[in-house]
């Protein structure tokens, strides 16, 4: 326990870490599972088990989800296929979504079922532990890494170890399952910040340190002429229904060797002196406000046992945001990724097989995840493109989608979520395809739903963002959205604002037409324009 909780009134899931840690449920799912879940004590259900990745859902009890860690976006086939067979067991309550966390979660699941489902996943090397509750989160890094011919560094390696530093390899670690909330880390490698680094805890962004100075790195280049490369570190970004604020610099540069190194120092400082008394207060940006970026970084340098450099004059993130959509070549002569738009995220069963087949026959059985929900297919030689893209799941999982569809992002709303105050993922493809129909566009728009002020869709991020919220219409209450709108992703990242509060959302379709004519330059279609004059 640390010396701010032990010093301030303990809130709820304070007390309950302090009563049982978290990891000690993994040694109980045996018994869970022959208890079941209405048997089970109320906190070890609703709380504890989100420790490895098993979340109650109070919309469909007994019906459990399942969030994995996907480090850096990356499963392969094998994967794939146990991820599917175990929401196939599940008929139609079994289904999945991809994250925007590059993530997977899994619906449907029965408590009965663990045991049989830990063996399956530790026997391909998946792993859920920490998924959840006041634990660090899956760890983004560029969709493209190791595949982009213009990526600046390949970020595999580095989340891999960070998720096996925090995580003991997937097996849990103590150390770092009682944060005193939920963190996020992401490592951008390429040039147009696939993962939002501004929107995380903790990232890292490329950039090179320049000039004759002693830079204490202990790799021979101290005193090295041209440019090393490395990273500037960002701290504190972070959503919540109260606040929402973009990663601030640490004024720091770390060698790629340093990064795991780095983290561990952060999370300690976080773990130890981040404010612990209220739920809504305990993001790093408050301990950071508390106490000065100056101070925060003096005690990270602290715990690492040596200085920081100070960062880089500039980073490396120049270009726009890419989508990965599309079919593009690799640097590996010869290959190509595929990305294919998933709408919404939301994958069934038979999809999944499909996928991992994809990947199998056309490519080498790796797929990836985008923090867009969507999917990209590595290593088709140019030999099999042809054959590849006349495969019927591409007719569902578009390599080229409307220019709406491709950037639509939605979190998990109302279907699954208790917290949601509005249905989100159908009500967005719905929305889509409507607007779709009437209008023609020259650029992608991105619109981000999210059915509560948490932010899981980071409406934020979005040139559109639709938040969910109650509102009032002839003395009836109504689902409704405030709408975001200015959020710029890529170089010079920032965040969007509220624009317009408590729409209903029967009224949204010719607000966001409107919006989309004035702001975005869509043209009405021929067919929509004699509908709208008769
Ligand atoms: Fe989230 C809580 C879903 C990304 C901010 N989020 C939840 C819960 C667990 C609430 C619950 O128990 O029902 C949601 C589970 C619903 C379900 O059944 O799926 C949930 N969050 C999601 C996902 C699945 C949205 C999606 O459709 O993609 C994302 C899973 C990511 C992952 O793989 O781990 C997801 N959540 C995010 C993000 C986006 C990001 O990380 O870039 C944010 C904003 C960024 C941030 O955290 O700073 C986000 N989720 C929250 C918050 C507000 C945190 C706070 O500090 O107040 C909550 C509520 C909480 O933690 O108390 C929350
Ligand atoms: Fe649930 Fe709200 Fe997050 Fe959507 S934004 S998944 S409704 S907590």
């Amino acid at each position: 326990m640390t010396d701010t909780a032990t010093t301030t009134s303990l809130n709820k899931f304070e007390k309950l870490k302090a009563e049982k840690d978290g990891l000690a449920i993994k040694s109980e799912i045996e018994k869970f599972a022959s208890l079941g879940w209405e048997a089970m004590n109320e906190t070890d259900r609703d709380h504890r088990l989100k420790w490895v990745g098993v979340f109650f859902r109070p919309v469909t009890p007994g019906k459990f989800m399942m969030r994995l860690r996907m480090p850096n976006g990356i499963l392969t086939s094998n994967q794939m296929r146990v991820l599917a067979q175990v929401v196939q067991r599940y008929g139609d309550d079994g289904c999945a979504d991809i994250t925007t966390r590059q993530n997977i979660q899994l619906r449907g699941i029965r408590i009965e079922d663990l045991p049989d489902i830990f063996n399956r996943f530790h026997a391909v090397g998946l792993t859920t532990v920490q998924s959840g509750m006041d634990n660090v989160r899956n760890i983004t890094g560029d969709p493209v890494a190791g595949l982009d011919a213009d990526e600046l560094y390949d970020t595999r390696e580095l989340v891999q170890q960070i998720q096996d530093m925090l995580t003991n390899k997937g097996e849990g670690n103590p150390e770092f399952s009682n944060l005193p909330r939920k963190f996020n880390i992401a490592i951008a490698g390429g040039r147009d910040n696939s993962v939002h680094a501004e929107i995380n805890d903790l990232a890292f962004v490329p950039a090179f340190k320049e000039g004759n100075e002693d830079w204490g790195l202990g790799t021979g280049q101290e005193f090295s002429q041209s440019p090393i490369f490395g990273f500037n570190v960002l701290v504190g970004g972070f959503f919540s229904a109260k606040r929402c604020e973009a990663a601030i610099p640490l004024n720091a540069w770390v060698a790629p060797d340093d990064v795991v190194a780095v983290c561990r120092a952060v999370l300690e400082v976080f773990r130890d002196h981040g404010p612990r008394a209220n739920r809504q207060k305990s993001r790093l940006m408050w301990l950071i406000d508390e106490w000065g970026v100056e101070k925060f970084r003096a005690e990270v340098e602290s715990r690492l046992g040596k200085s920081l450099l100070p960062a880089a004059a500039k980073d490396e993130i120049d270009w726009e945001k890419r989508d990965h959509i599309g079919v593009y070549k690799q640097k590996q002569a010869g290959l190509n990724y595929a990305g294919l738009h998933i709408p919404v995220g939301r994958l069934y069963a038979e999809d999944m097989f499909e996928i991992a087949r994809l990947a199998e026959v056309y490519g080498t059985g790796e797929i990836r995840f985008t923090v867009e929900q969507n999917i990209v297919i590595p290593n088709i030689p140019e030999s099999r493109l042809a054959t590849f893209l006349t495969e019927t799941l591409l007719e569902r999982f578009s390599v080229n989608p409307g220019l709406l569809a491709r950037s639509l992002v939605s979190c998990t709303g109302a279907q699954f979520c208790n917290f949601a105050l509005i249905e989100t993922k159908n009500r967005a493809l719905a929305m889509i395809k409507v607007l779709e129909e009437e209008l023609s566009f020259t650029n992608p728009v991105r619109i981000h739903w999210t059915g509560c002020p948490n932010s899981c869709g980071q409406p934020q991020v979005a040139d559109i963002g639709l938040m969910g919220t109650k509102t009032r219409k002839n003395g009836k209450t109504l689902e409704g959205v405030d709408i975001y709108m200015g959020g710029k992703v890529g170089k010079d990242a920032h965040l969007g604002t509220c624009i317009i509060k408590g729409i209903p959302c029967e009224d949204l379709q010719p607000i966001l037409q409107d919006l989309l004519i004035q702001k975005f330059g869509a043209k009405l279609n021929k067919e929509a324009l004699v509908v709208s004059n008769c």
